[in-house]
């Protein structure tokens, strides 16, 4: 239902629309959308709508809001969300992938599909995205370190896309595997992980509705820093099970070794829900920091998604399987 024509040219703010007010936009967009209004006849000025949507510089995406999966938190800030990074492809501080990032070239990209399903091969991006309609979801995202960020993304849901490869009924779970191409990612030059960066989901974490494969943010195409062109976004799960950059996706009878997992399994586990009662060895997980903010908050069971994902979990020790 989105405003955007694909192949028209978007005409640029002379300034950047400030968070607030994309977030204005947005939940008048909402509220016309809850209403049955159209964009137009809602009294909302497109041209303006357009400026706060695409007002980052990058390629916009054609989506479709999704505002029952939708925080309704202050945004963090598109500059932070695309400078404060974890990337290790790309260095191992903070601030490394957004100036390093731009030696991954993304396009063409294919993915590999392979393992325990009827549907293999290699696929083009564009053909592991369709025929889905891209949405945009605004989630919480709680990295392991403490510090966290509320981002528009745009995706289609991982369920969706997997479906499509019929995985057999010994897919119980599915590994991910980001690039490895030291020449386009020179972090992967230094051992700090045994590349290329792997993870993996069980099988019904990989189908919940709230699991993503993210194309955008803020409406625009992925920037390289935040994993383009293709990465997962898990949100009830600790930032490093959201792994970027992917040319991989393989179904699997067992368990995937994960990358942090295989590199400090006393730390890491494989299930890395966001849980503040399960401390990290060195940490508590108790409280999280809002970039952008000052105060820490308190970090919630399951990230806040605890009634949409708790079932997932029913009986399992959570202490044992961190
Ligand atoms: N391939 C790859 N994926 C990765 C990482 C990485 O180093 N390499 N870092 C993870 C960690 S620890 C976090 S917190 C998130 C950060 O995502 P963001 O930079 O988009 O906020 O990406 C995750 N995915
Ligand atoms: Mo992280």
């Amino acid at each position: 239902m989105l405003i955007r024509v694909p192949g028209t040219e978007v005409v640029r703010p002379s300034e950047i629309t400030s968070e607030s007010v994309y977030r204005q936009r947005r939940e008048f967009m909402q509220a016309g959308i809850g209403l049955g209004v159209g964009l137009a006849l809602a009294g909302l000025p497109v041209a303006e709508a357009e400026a706060a949507y695409a007002a980052h510089g990058g390629r916009p995406l054609d989506y479709t809001p999704r505002p029952d999966m939708a925080s309704d938190e202050a945004l963090t800030e598109y500059k932070d969300v695309t400078s404060y990074n974890n990337f290790y492809e790309f260095g191992t501080d903070k601030y490394s992938p957004a100036k390093r990032a731009h030696t991954l070239r993304t396009e063409p990209w294919s993915v590999k599909v392979d393992g325990e399903c009827e549907v293999s091969g290699n696929f083009t991006l564009e053909d592991i995205l369709r025929p889905h309609p891209l949405e945009e979801r605004i989630y919480r995202f709680r990295c392991v370190e403490g510090w966290s960020m509320v981002i528009p993304w745009v995706g289609i849901p991982l369920g969706k896309v997997l479906a499509r490869f019929k995985p057999t009924s010994r897919a119980k779970f599915v590994e991910f595997r980001t690039l490895y191409d030291p020449k386009q990612m020179p972090g992967q030059k230094r051992r700090v992980l045994d590349w290329p960066y792997v993870e993996g989901l069980r099988i019904d974490e990989a189908m919940h509705p709230l699991t993503i494969l993210a194309v955008g943010l803020y409406g625009e195409v992925l920037p390289n820093q935040n994993g383009a062109p293709l990465r997962l976004v898990v949100p009830w799960k600790y930032g490093f099970k959201s792994i970027k950059s992917i040319v991989s996706i393989h179904f699997t009878e067992k368990q995937p070794l994960s990358s942090w997992e295989k590199a400090i399994p006393s730390e890491y586990g494989f299930y890395s829900n966001v849980n503040p009662e399960v401390s990290h060895p060195r940490w508590s997980q108790r409280k999280e920091r809002r970039i952008g903010e000052f105060f820490k908050i308190r970090t919630r069971k399951f990230n806040g998604y605890e009634e949409q994902v708790a079932s997932l979990y029913a009986g399992m020790d959570l202490k044992k399987y961190f």
